[in-house]
């Protein structure tokens, strides 16, 4: 048995987001959002047809939901502000009733001991936004950049940890490469490109203007890193192709997030396929003079690629995958529900790379989890969901961060997702993650797992023995 100890005052909670959680109800004045709104038109896209409209009705519950939390040993606690509930038409007009909604929230959690992260932008742009191009459109950097100033000003003396965005390549490769976004593009990587470019200057914009509030607290993004694997780390083609896989999918980022510029190999792809975003003057120095404080790491699966096999097509339409194929590693240890492999060194890796790699900056492993299908064949005769492939993984993945933290990582925490089973945007309430599972056919009626007892003890106990 080994005793794995954290470090005093180590984060110990979950993240979630308000898209996913907060549902909505008759008069509550938020807009569409481009999920409502996707849903709206093709609901058979969406797992058993359910929308966000049937999010887990945090928005209504969230006073017992916090009571919840304590019971599940959350010290701290991600979730968005949804921008279509605050501001409704992306600009102008603040609806009170979110005012009032998050205020509540954020108290409600302080108030109980648990500190609110507060993320901005959790892949959930307003309809009326989206309706001009969305990220593609400079004047949702100008909108955003609002946006997160009527945030800080309104909730800036409660919430002293803020993210500017969470895993904000999702909405790029989700919604011009890959299609499981709205809207629903694929094969677009020089839409792809302005849509994060255009993201990362509206959070070193919004970084700015935090800094220029004196708030009292600390400003970051979250990112979804997946450390990029070669299939035979002596071939030297294969460790390029891995090379080239970071730098489009982690250091596009993480990069001009933590360091304040871009990756000179990946600048000279897009330069070479000349699909060079859209740059003003002063946005460069805007990036290189507004980095992050914090960083925030949700890690659940790696990336493995060998060397393309076929040659890249210059003439066909320009994608990352021109310079590597995934290598389907035999004998990975999978999650089958969700289709991602479990590595849980890559959490480690992650780590060690932001220690030696960006500066030791001040991090936390802000998602990390597993969803399982079908949960309700684990419950026992005590009623509980015995979830303990979910205590394992968790155990396993906490023996690396601790290992990482010993070796000197600047790891301030770990939030598992999810709290309590939410929606899944495409995947809707199909893959359960959640320390607390949530009976949709029953009134959303919640009930701790066996993981939620257990990680209670981890950080009542600050460790756990193995
Ligand atoms: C992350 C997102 C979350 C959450 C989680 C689980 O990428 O930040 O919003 O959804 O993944 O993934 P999924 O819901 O696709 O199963």
């Amino acid at each position: 048995m080994a005793r794995y100890e954290f470090p005093k005052n180590f984060w110990w909670g979950s993240a979630a987001s308000g898209p996913q959680t907060e549902g909505r109800i008759e008069g509550d004045g938020k807009s569409d959002n481009i999920f409502d709104y996707w849903y709206s038109i093709e609901p058979n896209k969406f797992f058993n047809k359910i929308g966000p409209g049937n999010a887990s009705k945090v928005y209504v519950n969230y006073k017992e939901d916090i009571q919840l939390m304590k019971k599940t040993g959350h010290n701290s606690f991600r979730t968005s502000i949804q921008w279509s509930r605050l501001i409704p038409n992306g600009t102008g007009e603040i609806n009170q009733k979110a005012v009032d909604f998050y205020n509540d929230f954020f108290q409600e959690l302080k108030n109980n001991g648990i500190e609110p992260f507060v993320n901005l932008y959790h892949f959930d742009i307003p309809m009326a936004l989206q309706k001009i191009g969305g990220w593609l459109n400079r004047e949702n950097v100008d909108a955003y950049v609002q946006y997160a100033k009527t945030c800080f000003n309104l909730f800036g003396d409660k919430v002293k940890f803020w993210f500017t965005h969470n895993e904000p390549i999702v909405p790029a490769e989700g919604g011009y490469l890959y299609g499981f976004h709205y809207p629903v593009k694929t094969n677009h990587l020089k839409e792809a490109i302005q849509v994060g470019y255009n993201e990362i200057l509206a959070s070193a914009l919004a970084i700015k203007e935090y800094k220029n509030l004196n708030l009292d607290g600390k400003i970051g993004i979250i990112l979804n890193l997946s450390p990029s694997y070669p299939r035979d780390e002596n071939n030297k083609e294969d460790v390029k192709a891995a090379e080239i896989s970071d730098a489009f999918f982690n250091r596009s980022f993480l990069d001009p997030c933590v360091k304040g510029y871009f990756p000179k190999d990946l600048i000279e792809i897009i330069k070479d396929r000349d699909i060079m975003p859209y740059i003003l003057n002063d946005d460069l120095d805007i990036i290189k003079n507004n980095v992050i404080d914090i960083l925030g790491i949700n890690y659940y699966q790696p990336r493995r690629v060998k060397a393309k096999e076929s040659p890249c097509i210059k003439t066909n339409m320009p994608m990352p995958e021109d310079y590597f194929d995934n290598y389907d590693m035999p004998g990975k240890k999978m999650n089958p529900y969700r289709g991602w492999e479990i590595y849980e060194k890559g959490i480690y890796d992650l780590l060690i790379n932001v220690k030696d790699n960006y500066n030791n900056i001040p991090c936390y492993i802000s998602e990390n989890g597993m969803g399982v299908e079908n949960e309700s064949r684990f419950i026992k005769d005590d009623g509980m969901i015995h979830d303990d492939y979910r205590i394992d993984f968790i155990k396993d993945h906490l023996k690396y961060v601790h290992k990482a933290i010993k070796e000197g990582s600047n790891c301030l925490g770990y939030h598992m997702w999810t709290c309590m089973d939410n929606w899944s945007w495409i995947n809707a309430y199909k893959n359960r993650y959640g320390f607390i599972s949530v009976d949709i056919d029953n009134n959303f009626k919640r009930s701790i797992k066996k993981s939620g007892y257990w990680f209670n003890k981890v950080s009542n106990d600050n460790g756990f023995e193995d």
